[in-house]
């Protein structure tokens, strides 16, 4: 059938199997916890405590670092999550999320 091959076709294409991916970026400010990043990046980003130690202690360091990357909507998402969150405890953390 003629359909069928256009389907095989088109999951052969690899443009069709990956989404577009971003990044979720985390930025340094002076009155976020340390200990609030670590269990942000341990809550929502899949991190284990020796990851997220490193990494927001790299954050604080160098101004900014990547939580991970995803595809739009689940980047959306974890970035809605953890600014709920930091919110609800009224500290500044700021996340961006930029194309890979
Ligand atoms: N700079 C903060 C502090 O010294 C810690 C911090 C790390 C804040 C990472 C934000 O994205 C951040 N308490």
């Amino acid at each position: 059938l003629e359909g069928d091959i256009g389907v095989i076709e088109a999951l052969d294409d690899p443009e069709l199997k990956r989404p577009p991916m971003f990044k979720v970026i985390l930025l340094n400010d002076d009155y976020t916890p340390m200990e609030f990043v670590v269990g942000i990046l341990t809550s929502y980003f899949n991190k284990t405590i020796d990851e997220a130690d490193a990494l927001t202690t790299e954050i604080h360091k160098n101004g900014k670092g990547i939580a991970g990357i995803y595809p739009l909507e689940i980047a959306e998402t974890k970035l809605r999550q953890a600014i709920k969150l930091a919110r609800k405890e009224e500290y500044p953390l700021s996340i961006k999320l930029e194309s890979e």
